[in-house]
């Protein structure tokens, strides 16, 4: 990895952009002073407010709790749709780009006005209101912006859940936030593929007793199964519903959203985000990290199942007025030009993708990008999992033509907006680097005790101080959110992540140091595909750890310990990633899977992952210590029988 290569801010860049190496100096410094300042000016301009708060900040690392704009009322709403429609009205808050190249539509943001007003009538008229949990399952089309918008108008809490997840995954969540409601579609289209979103939700919600109503939006036709008195389609209810709805004022900390995401143990965790923070955080960052103006075309290339589609396609987007575009297929599909046609046609100036998807294109060969235009792009950004050095280069040199800043975006789902990547008119960038913190971040990185270490290291990253889209909880389980996130080096926040800190102050995310994998950007806790796998009858054990994957970043490796005298063969190889695609979705199917007959433990019985790590990673020089083995001989059979990654 080299830190020497620098690249600075381009002339014509600088130029235009909001804000420079001063501004941003000056901002931080006062962000981490004077938070209360910094904040309060922030919010009085990025946010509109019903009334004003009493305390600007009030946290406290050695519990995890914060409050931000305590006592405040907004809505998010309001803020993302109502206060534009003056001046904005006829501008495009949405242009949907479809999976068939030949669909598209542009909503503009008196459109989305009149879409979410009725939306939210509807809800409100099946019952729903402040503090109710709403799911929503949804494929890449404008009705699942209208229904995150619809709920933050009447005060639900809305709970979005990836579209690629299994009915069991869905099941899990909805029963998990005891959701009343849910938002689906007959099916999703996605690489010329239709999805069975309402069959999918039909199989969840025959365990869902909590759910009332399920309303579904047609968007290929199928057919589906239906259940009268619970299923409502979307297009005959919506359009008789009137266009205004009072929208709710929301205090400042009242739950917005719930997203499950993955840890290191147990079931996936439901994050919960409030109110004004975290609209702070999406909106302030959107701007400034995106540098994105009003005459900008914006397109995240996320799903609104991730915390990037919330954050970074409807919330910080729509808070600023901005145009966003919304993607509904995959970046190679017809072909490996799509998204620089896409860019091309919507004169796309900002583009915000992962590193998954720039290797994908970049294996794909440089005909596909050169053959487009993409002279409308001014700013390109990566986000969710570490840029490799060689694939920033591509993007920055072959789709950027050397005239676009990088931004990599460095955050997570409990972080509710970025909190490292560089300002692009004020920070150099160096490939592979999430460069400095974002106002009012502190990091530290700390050594495996907690000591805090100075200067030009590497370790495990932590952050200082609260910034207003933090975690506020864990659904369900508060105590859980200090558990994970404080309890391990006290007094700070634990990311999980470890990083190294060069020479000029610049991060570099290392990746996760806890087993947590990172598939594609797609967090995956190793110990959910364990359970998984465990659930088939012949299994006895299991044990699920990441190897590097040309494209896909980590791949899965899974060992596996079959019941005494059951035999490994390739058709229960294949039964067994079958099991894993129906138990949590095809992110999670191991890419490889080797039989062992039995799994390298302590004496204790602990499975020494350690191990398991370096054998599918074919680090076999480097094993280490394995005297403190139950049974030092398993290591050579498994080491015999590795599979060719
Ligand atoms: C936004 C998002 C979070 C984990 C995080 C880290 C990895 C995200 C990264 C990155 C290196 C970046 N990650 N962005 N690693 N550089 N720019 O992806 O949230 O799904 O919660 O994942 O992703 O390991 O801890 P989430």
């Amino acid at each position: 990895m080299s830190d020497t290569k620098r690249y600075p801010v381009p002339a014509a860049f600088r130029q235009r952009a909001l804000m420079d190496a001063e501004m941003y100096q000056r901002w931080y410094q006062q962000s981490i002073n004077d938070p209360a300042t910094f904040w309060g000016d922030r919010a009085q301009e990025l946010l509109q407010w019903r009334s004003p708060w009493q305390s600007v900040c009030d946290w406290d690392f050695s519990t995890g709790d914060a409050r931000w704009f305590d006592g405040a009322t907004l809505n998010v709403a309001e803020n993302c749709i109502d206060r534009h429609l003056a001046q904005r009205g006829d501008k495009a808050a949405i242009i949907w780009e479809g999976d068939d190249p030949a669909e598209s539509k542009t909503i503009t943001y008196r459109q989305l006005h009149d879409e979410v007003g009725r939306l939210a009538n509807l809800l409100r008229a099946r019952g729903i209101g402040k503090g109710d949990r709403v799911c929503i399952y949804m494929p890449m089309i404008p009705e699942a912006a209208y229904a995150m918008l619809a709920c933050a108008r009447i005060g639900a809490v809305h709970s979005v859940v990836f579209g690629g997840f299994s009915p069991e995954a869905l099941k899990d969540r909805i029963q998990n936030a005891e959701a009343c409601a849910l938002i689906t579609a007959d099916e999703g289209v996605r690489g010329g593929r239709k999805v069975p979103l309402k069959a999918n939700a039909d199989r969840a919600l025959s365990q869902c007793p909590s759910v009332h109503s399920c309303i579904v939006v047609q968007r290929t036709g199928g057919q589906v199964a239906w259940q009268d008195g619970r299923d409502f389609w979307y297009h005959e209810q919506v359009p008789q519903q009137p266009v205004d709805c009072p929208a709710e004022s929301m205090d400042a900390e009242d739950p917005l959203f719930i997203l499950y995401t993955s840890g290191s143990t147990g079931k996936p965790k439901g994050v919960l985000h409030t109110t004004a923070g975290y609209l702070l955080g999406a909106s302030l960052t959107h701007r400034y990290v995106f540098d994105c103006q009003d005459d900008d075309v914006y397109w995240c290339t996320a799903d609104v199942g991730w915390v990037t589609g919330h954050s970074y396609i409807v919330y910080g987007p729509l808070a600023n007025g901005a145009t966003t575009v919304m993607f509904e297929g995959v970046p190679t599909y017809p072909d490996a030009s799509r998204v620089w046609q896409v860019v091309d046609k919507h004169q796309v100036t900002i583009f915000y993708t992962a590193p998954t998807a720039i290797r994908a294109l970049m294996g794909a060969g440089d005909q596909f990008v050169t053959g487009t235009s993409r002279a409308s792009l001014r700013l390109l950004g990566s986000v969710g999992e570490p840029i490799n050095p060689e694939a920033w280069e591509w993007y920055y040199r072959v789709v950027g033509e050397q005239r676009c800043p990088i931004v990599d975006t460095w955050w997570q789902t409990e972080n509710g907006s970025i909190l490292i990547a560089p300002i692009p008119g004020a920070v150099d960038t160096k490939p592979g680097s999430a460069t400095l913190p974002l106002f009012g971040v502190v990091p530290a990185i700390v050594d495996d005790q907690g000591k805090e270490l100075e200067g030009a290291v590497s370790g495990n990253l932590v952050i200082k101080q609260s910034w207003p889209s933090q975690i506020r909880s864990i659904y369900g389980d508060h105590q859980r959110m200090y558990d994970t996130y404080f309890s391990t080096y006290p007094g700070t926040y634990f990311t999980g992540d470890g990083a190294r800190r060069d020479e000029d102050g610049y991060y570099w995310i290392t990746g996760r140091v806890d087993d947590v994998l990172n598939i594609s950007g797609h967090r995956m806790g190793t110990a959910e595909v364990e359970s998984a796998l465990v659930l088939h009858p012949k299994v006895a054990e299991a044990a699920v750890v990441g190897y590097p994957h040309d494209v896909k970043g980590q791949g899965i490796y899974a060992f596996v310990d079959l019941m005494d005298g059951e035999q490994p063969s390739q058709a229960l190889i294949d039964e067994l990633k079958a099991l894993v695609t129906k138990e949590i979705g095809a992110i999670a199917r191991p890419d490889q899977l080797q039989f062992a007959p039995s799994l390298p433990k302590t004496r204790s019985g602990k499975i020494m992952r350690r191990i398991l790590r370096k054998i599918a990673n074919n680090e076999i020089d480097t094993l280490g210590d394995t005297s403190t083995l139950a049974d030092p001989s398993v290591v050579d059979v498994l080491i015999a029988a590795r599979l060719n990654t």
